[in-house]
């Protein structure tokens, strides 16, 4: 069956999602959130225990070559529908979750294939010099192209043509859209460097409620590192890591649809490129324990803000 003792193929997640869906009919459905420019779908599942309920919207996979993302989002499904943990079963159960493992499974495909690049970090749609791929995290329409991007075709940072160039990014934005005044909380996971992340990427100025930010990022770090002892750092995206606009969790803060969107950093800590992105599968169930945790501190403390 599927596990986490090793990261899997996207058709080998997608069966596992599909089968959830026949197993637990009542509680599982899934979600066609867009589709690839190779023609795949960018399947997710909505979790729903009862009516009612506000959602939590879960991004892995944006990049292709962070395989910790879908693997640790995909190990939070199946904790929420099998734990004992009441922790767990209280955030699973009170919250209806939007959950999409892989934003990008053209890209994530070809990290997987054997004339593919382990490395491949953007979509695989064909630009006009030849190359292939835009980076789909500078790709949404919020403050598209202004900074921490490239404007070439084949460097790992292109923006796009356009905003929303990607029929990913467009599809999956649209299906976001759909969910505006369900969702509470927006969190995109990435590898690696282990930091918590918030709103913005292009600029220095602060969200509005950076002390309701600050807050739950403050939860959310110190939960991180109980298990194991992990240690992460973060804030605002701009002065924590780098100036970057286009980025998911601004677009779905900037345009109204949560007032909280944050981003994961996962393992590791900081290394060379090749090395941080593959993250040995022995480290696949570990991250995702201390990542659940962290994820519990951090709704928890957005709920004592309402
Ligand atoms: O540069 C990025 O897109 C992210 N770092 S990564 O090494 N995973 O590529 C950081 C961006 C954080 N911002 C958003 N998620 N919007
Ligand atoms: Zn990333």
């Amino acid at each position: 069956g599927y596990d986490w003792s090793d990261y899997h193929d996207l058709e080998e997640t997608y069966s596992w999602m599909e089968s959830l869906a026949e197993k637990y009919p009542n509680l599982i459905e899934t979600i066609v959130g867009g589709k690839t420019y190779e023609d795949r779908q960018i399947l997710g599942v909505k979790l729903s225990y009862k009516k009612g309920n506000k959602g939590i919207f879960l991004e892995g996979g944006m990049h292709s070559r962070e395989w910790i993302g879908p693997a640790a989002v995909s190990y939070f499904l199946n904790e929420f529908l099998t734990s004992t943990d009441p922790a767990i079963r209280d955030l699973a159960e009170n919250y209806d979750w939007y959950i999409f493992p892989h934003a990008n499974p053209d890209g994530y495909a070809y990290t997987r294939a054997p004339d593919g690049d382990r490395l491949w970090r953007m979509t695989r749609s064909k630009q006009n010099n030849g190359c292939y791929g835009v980076d789909p995290n500078r790709n949404w329409d919020f403050h598209w192209r202004e900074v921490g991007i490239s404007e070439v075709p084949c460097d790992e940072t292109f923006a796009g043509e356009s905003a929303f160039s990607e029929i990913e990014t467009k599809s999956l934005s649209e299906y976001i859209k759909s969910l505006k005044g369900k969702i509470e909380l927006y969190i995109s996971f990435h590898s690696f460097s282990q930091y918590v992340l918030y709103p913005y990427g292009h600029t220095k100025r602060l969200p509005d409620n950076f002390k309701d930010y600050q807050q739950i990022y403050n939860a959310s770090v110190e939960a991180v590192g109980k298990r194991y002892g992990t240690k992460y750092t973060g804030g605002n995206i701009h002065d924590a890591i780098y100036a970057a606009s286009g980025g998911s969790i601004d677009w779905v803060f900037g345009h109204g649809i949560t007032k909280l969107a944050f981003a994961y950093e996962l393992r590791p800590s900081s290394l060379k490129v090749w090395v941080g992105f593959k993250l040995p599968k022995e480290q696949i169930i570990p991250t995702s324990e201390e990542t659940l945790d962290s994820l519990i501190a951090m709704v928890n403390e957005a709920k004592k803000l309402n």
